[in-house]
């Protein structure tokens, strides 16, 4: 299940509303923090509705200040058994639940502002990078030092379902990745309503969850 997104902006009371979100049942199930981080436009906030199961936004949402958004997780898949289709990983009770933290991605002092907030005590950061985004790739080394390669990360190429479109080849995002010892994962995630692209996010779901589980 999700709980409903929270959006924070920065000004009096930040700090502690930050913290307290963070420590919020802590003792009741564990906690995961993930930071999402990427350029505006990258994917992000279309990304953590599709982990959360959300259905996607009519249009285009700038992110103010920073959003969370929380999955709580659980053991269904392990009542799936062989050729059942697994209804999503919810369960009546949870044991871990995942926090994303998208911070708004300007590239301007109010993000620097808000990304060590985005980072602190996260136990994965998720670049997420917009194959269109030429300028974005190359910021992608500088983007991973602000996070601190302390951090393990997946680095997640979207609108591959835009394939034909990109400007960034495959072949040349997979040679730096394995050049820096990066995790990259290539996601179309069409937010459209049509029955295709529902399917595309399913897979993204799965595929993505699958791929935090086995860094943590
Ligand atoms: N076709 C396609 N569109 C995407 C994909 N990811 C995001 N979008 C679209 O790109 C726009 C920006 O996405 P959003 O998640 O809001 O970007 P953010 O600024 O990084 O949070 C939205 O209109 C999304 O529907 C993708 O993988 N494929
Ligand atoms: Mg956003």
């Amino acid at each position: 299940m999700t709980v409903p997104t929270t959006g924070l902006l920065d000004g009096p009371g930040f700090e502690q509303a930050t913290r307290s979100l963070l420590d919020d049942n802590a003792e009741l199930h564990s906690l995961v923090k993930i930071a999402v981080v990427g350029r505006e436009k990258a994917g992000k906030s279309a990304l953590i509705r599709t982990l959360c199961g959300l259905e996607p936004l009519q249009n285009y949402v700038e992110t103010a200040g920073i959003e969370v958004q929380q999955l709580l997780r659980g053991a269904s898949r392990e009542d799936t058994s062989a050729g059942a289709q697994s209804q999503g990983d919810e369960m009546s009770a949870p044991s871990t639940s995942f926090q994303f933290w998208e911070a708004a991605g300007r590239p301007s002092a109010r993000f620097e502002y808000l990304l060590p907030s985005a980072a602190s005590k996260a136990r994965l950061a998720l670049h997420v990078l917009s194959l269109q985004d030429r300028a974005g790739f190359d910021a992608l080394p500088q983007q991973i030092d602000d996070v601190g390669t302390h951090v393990p990360c997946l680095v997640i190429a979207t609108r591959h379902d835009l394939v034909y479109q990109t400007a960034i080849p495959d072949d040349e995002l997979r040679a730096f990745c394995a050049r820096h010892r990066l995790r990259l994962c290539l996601i179309g995630n069409p937010q459209d309503q049509t029955d295709e692209a529902q399917q595309r996010r399913t897979i993204v779901r799965k595929y993505i969850l699958a791929e935090i589980e086995k860094l943590l």
